[in-house]
């Protein structure tokens, strides 16, 4: 198989920057080092670079977005890795820390990369307030391996450490998640990916191998920490613990081997969408899909609980938009009681009343597109620890995007799978753009739309100095 392209980004000195930058083996002592592998922990929620296997059957490791791999120990041919339940500090998105619970100092946990046949031992030490246990979702195992708290397995109590062991039986996607107090330790973000990659190097072989963990909050806006008991009306809703634009791209070199292995641990189904390219759905946390069974698709939407992995050939150069389909999901914290108010004029409104309650935000006169200039121009301050609903800039202007969106970067020539390429440079003719002559439109457009027929709004109301006496008509 060929490493060359993964070995040539993973330098040695790769490795070092990673354990100087994101990576930092805590130290044990001696005695400690020899019953338990060392405690690895993330330190930043960048994304990564790919865990190149140094030990045991090779693979073609996958990046986790916005995340890492755990390192593990080879004992007698044994895959030991350590995983620590506890409380962490996550950035969901530059200007926003959230108090959650997690493993090895982020939410979700490390990604854990294993071969088909491997022997694993995991051992989970839990230092969070409560007891806790680790279900290892969609993998044949021991009944006594499967984690449940109460069924399979006393509850790991604080500050105690089970042993998991088993043998990685079948190849695919799968997840960790606790089986004690779910509706807390999920809440709080208690989660991680798990891949078993074929034993046969050249079965399912891609250029690009990505995974993310949808999963998504409640945390009232000027707070630090979700609320466990919401249900439904959630106010994050996050790729990895990641909202945009704290999300990071996926970078493909043109006509590369795609693979983006999405498993839901939300409460809710998430139609994910992909611009500019068809996919199929290739395998699920079941197993891999026949060749005969896969049909092509746009979106594909995940059921909670539930792993797609879907590959596609990147043959289209440009930044291109992957997302969750459901609108409130591309936002980021909001009150969902604001009423529809498109084509009132409220501007001097919204104004009296942030006066008197700073965290009032009604929505706009003519859509919620002018809430991200609203919040570059700060009239309504927003409170400490709370990202705006919409925001993130492209090269032409806001994005107006929250919540579960990121961007596909396809390009001729790419440094690496996890650096930012920056904006794509559109081709001559190839960008849509703006009829330079007004009068070029059909004459019953002008009379049949209301917003043409009033031009003074749309100059007014763009402007950043904004004249209030401009709204009114
Ligand atoms: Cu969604």
């Amino acid at each position: 198989m060929d490493f060359s392209k993964f070995t040539k980004e993973f330098t040695r000195r790769d490795f070092f920057r990673l354990a100087a930058a994101g990576i930092a083996a805590s130290t044990v002592s001696k005695v400690a080092m020899a019953r338990l592998p060392e405690i690895v922990v993330g330190e930043t929620a960048d994304t990564q670079p790919l865990l190149i296997p140094n030990t045991g059957r090779p693979y073609l490791p996958v990046t986790t977005l916005n995340g890492w791999s755990l390192p593990w120990r080879m004992n007698n041919n044994v895959k030991e890795f350590h995983l620590v339940a506890e409380p962490v500090k996550r950035e969901l998105a530059p200007g926003m820390v959230a108090n959650l619970w997690g493993y090895n100092g982020q939410s979700p946990g490390p990604t854990i990369e294993v071969v088909e046949g491997d022997r694993v031992r995991l051992f989970v030490t839990n230092r969070l307030p409560e007891v806790t246990s680790i279900h290892w979702h969609g993998q044949r195992l021991p009944n006594g391996m499967d984690g449940v708290s109460g069924l399979t397995q006393a509850p790991i109590e604080p500050g105690k450490t089970y042993v998991y062991e088993f043998e990685a039986k079948r190849a695919g996607t799968f997840m960790y998640h606790p089986h004690a107090d779910e509706m807390t330790q999920m809440a709080m973000g208690m989660m991680g990916s798990w891949i078993t990659h074929p034993k046969n190097p050249k079965l399912h072989q891609v250029d690009r191998d990505f995974i993310f963990l949808l999963n998504s909050y409640d945390i009232d806006p000027g707070s630090y920490t979700p609320k466990v008991n919401t249900m439904l009306d959630f106010n994050l809703w996050t790729f990895n613990s990641r909202v945009f634009p704290g999300i990071a791209p996926l970078v493909a070199k043109k006509n590369d081997k795609v693979r983006i292995r999405v498993g839901n641990l939300t409460m809710t189904n998430h139609p994910i969408h992909l611009h500019g390219h068809e996919f199929e759905v290739t395998g699920t946390d079941g197993g891999w899909v026949p060749k005969s069974a896969r049909w092509p698709e746009v979106t594909t939407d995940i059921a909670v609980g539930q792993m797609r992995a879907i590959e596609f050939v990147a043959d289209a150069l440009g930044d291109w938009s992957l997302h969750c389909h459901k609108s409130h999901h591309t936002m980021n914290a909001m009150g969902h009681n604001v009423p529809t108010l498109i084509g009132v004029s409220q501007q001097d409104i919204s104004k009296q009343f942030s006066k008197l309650v700073p965290e009032y935000m009604s929505m706009g006169g003519r859509g919620m597109a002018d809430m991200t200039e609203m919040a570059e121009m700060m009239p309504m301050p927003l409170p400490e620890n709370t990202l705006p609903m919409m925001s993130g800039r492209g090269q032409f202007g806001n994005i107006d995007m929250g919540g579960m969106f990121t961007v596909l970067k396809v390009r001729d020539n790419i440094a690496s799978n996890n650096v930012d390429p920056g904006h794509y440079k559109h081709p001559k003719g190839s960008l849509a753009y703006e009829l330079a002559d007004d009068a070029a439109a059909p004459e019953v457009a002008k009379q049949a739309s209301p917003v043409v027929a009033k031009p003074a709004i749309e100059l007014n109301v763009r402007k950043p100095q904004m004249d209030h006496k401009g709204m009114e008509h």
